[in-house]
């Protein structure tokens, strides 16, 4: 699926891979022409005949090792200095530029932050439309791998080496984001999804996120709440305007506005929710979460709570 969405580019960064991706095709392509059309004007015109004497036997042709050897380094160089060129590898982040968002590889889900607003969120990454944003790429413990396709180049997320990248989205709408570096048992499943907004949108989905949930007073919702500090949930999680402020697992404060589960692991639904958080193994096999062995009432009322969080 990625492989396509390499070639369906909207950002200018991701557009300019996708060209480079396909003049390299065509060079190869020419290149392996080339090469076996004299493999097979070989085999065809000097293959062995009835009665032929042996060929003629050649030894070194100072001519043509030249020509093969610098040949190939010339067409590597160029290739190179393109790559280079196109993946912005020389262009930096000028000493004023400050990154607007830190992006922060966990196993297995993407921390993310808006650095000036102070929104936390998780796994779902909303950016404006029409203009580059500079990312900050980070890790938490081992090296992630920071990929959205349709938006940009790869980038590693490093521990204790922050790196940064530009991407944009020239049309709103959804891409999909992965992490692209082998990162342990779950790597398959740290997914992100890059929710691309016009700016008018983007602002408003940034006040709605800075807003501090209201902490349900009476029913399932408000027993949820109780649980969620009275089990050990609080020691890993955040919820603004409550005492949990942990950032092992990912901010939930406004966790029912998102709409996947587990870094793309599950839709976001009170079923998969609840699915979750009775037993998380099963949605995610080895994930960080532990299974607290809730009661089907317990985890129904953590359920009613978290609904809340919007
Ligand atoms: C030991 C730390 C830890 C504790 C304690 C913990 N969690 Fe988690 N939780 C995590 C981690 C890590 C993740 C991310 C898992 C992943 O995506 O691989 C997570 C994910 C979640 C998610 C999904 C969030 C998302 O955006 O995908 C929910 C909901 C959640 N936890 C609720 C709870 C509740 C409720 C409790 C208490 C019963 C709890 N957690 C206790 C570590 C913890
Ligand atoms: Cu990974």
């Amino acid at each position: 699926m990625t492989g396509v969405l390499t070639l369906q580019p909207f950002s200018p960064e991701a557009s300019s891979i996708a060209h480079l991706f396909i003049a390299v095709l065509f060079v190869m392509l020419a290149i392996f022409l080339l090469v076996s059309t004299i493999v097979i004007v070989a085999l065809v015109r000097y293959r062995d005949r009835e009665g032929a004497p042996e060929a003629r036997q050649e030894f070194g042709s100072k001519r043509l090792e030249v020509a093969w050897t610098v040949g190939p380094i010339v067409i590597l160089a160029l290739l190179f200095g393109f790559m280079i060129h196109t993946i912005q590898v020389a262009d930096p982040p000028l000493s004023g530029e400050k990154p607007e968002i830190r992006v922060v590889g966990h196993q297995w889900w993407w921390e993310i932050d808006y650095l000036q607003s102070g929104v936390v969120t998780a796994n779902e990454l909303h950016i404006p439309t029409g203009r580059p944003i500079l990312i900050d790429i980070e890790a938490a413990d081992v090296i992630h791998d920071f990929w959205v396709p349709e938006l940009g180049r790869k980038i590693d997320a490093v521990p204790g080496h922050p790196n940064h990248v530009w991407i944009s989205a020239s049309k709103a709408g959804d891409y999909v984001g992965e992490c692209a570096e082998f990162c342990g048992d779950e790597h398959a499943w740290m997914r992100m999804l890059v929710v691309a907004q016009a700016p008018a949108a983007f602002d408003s989905w940034q006040q709605e996120q800075l807003k501090v949930p209201a902490v349900p007073s009476a029913g399932e919702a408000a027993k949820g709440a109780k649980l969620f500090s009275d089990q050990t949930c609080v020691n890993c999680h955040a919820v603004t305007g409550t005492v949990a402020n942990q950032r092992i697992g990912p901010d939930l404060t406004h966790l029912a506005d998102r709409r996947i589960l587990a870094a793309g692991a599950a839709e976001n639904t009170p079923a998969n929710l609840f699915r979750w958080l009775k037993d998380p193994n099963s949605i995610k096999p080895q994930t960080h979460m532990p299974n607290f062995q809730l009661t089907d009432d317990q985890a129904h009322a953590l359920v009613a709570y978290m609904e809340t969080l919007r």
